[in-house]
């Protein structure tokens, strides 16, 4: 048994990411769910910030050492349980790999609670115009990733092996349905995602399958 503790949510989409690496790679974790939006968002607590100072999940705990930022976390996994690996040997497409991640990831931060509730109550936004302004960046993203993988593409987002990269888009994905993006106009990355969705790691790192999914919208 490794010793893993995850202080997770469980529809943050970077606490997704890291779920579903520690499925991939059959490793048992201590489930820690700190809730965003109860008491002022427990991310914001003392006890917590000791934990990860950016008031952000994830962070896991692995023999004493703290670490966040789902991309160092998942490299870490990477590194310290090489199997399966989620990163290819072979260079070039080991750089796709990192590359597809970041596009998700440099449009993740604009979906953030605390930079959507600054939009709304500090710049005095309304909803509708906060939605048109997060779908015109999550498309953009979307767009660019649906062309790489034109390219790159297999069962997966490059080749027919699981990469980071799908450990990305899958909750990105979830995240846009969320806010009522369309996303099946991007034919590629749909199969994509429906190769992921038959994969049980992705099953178990759902985030409507996780001990701190409301009961009304839990799934079994
Ligand atoms: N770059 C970070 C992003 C982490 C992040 O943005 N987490 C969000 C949840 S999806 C969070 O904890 N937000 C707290 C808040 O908005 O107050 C990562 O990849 O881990």
């Amino acid at each position: 048994m490794t010793d893993l503790k995850l202080y997770n949510y469980f529809r943050s989409s970077p606490s997704y990411r890291v779920r579903i690496a520690l499925h991939i790679k059959s490793l048992e974790f201590k489930y820690i769910p700190i809730h965003l939006l109860n008491n002022g968002g427990e991310q914001n607590s003392a006890d917590y910030q000791k934990i990860n100072p950016a008031r952000e999940v994830p962070s896991l705990e692995h023999e004493g050492a703290l670490i966040s930022q789902s991309v160092a976390i998942i490299e870490y996994l990477d590194e310290a349980f090489p199997t399966p690996p989620l990163y290819p040997k072979e260079l070039h497409r080991r750089a796709r790999v990192r590359q597809l991640c970041e596009i998700i990831n440099c449009t993740h931060p604009l979906q953030n609670l605390k930079v959507l509730q600054y939009l709304e109550k500090d710049l005095g936004i309304n909803a509708d115009q906060k939605n048109k302004w997060l779908s015109e960046w999550l498309h953009r993203s979307f767009q660019a990733y649906e062309e790489i993988i034109r390219h790159t593409g297999g069962i997966f987002s490059v080749g027919d092996q699981v990469t980071a990269a799908d450990l990305f888009l899958i909750p990105q994905i979830f995240s846009a349905q969320r806010f009522n993006i369309d996303t099946t106009q991007y034919k590629l990355i749909s199969k994509i995602e429906a190769a992921c969705l038959q994969e049980e790691a992705f099953k178990q790192a759902h985030p409507l399958r996780q001990t701190d999914t409301p009961i009304d919208i839990r799934q079994n």
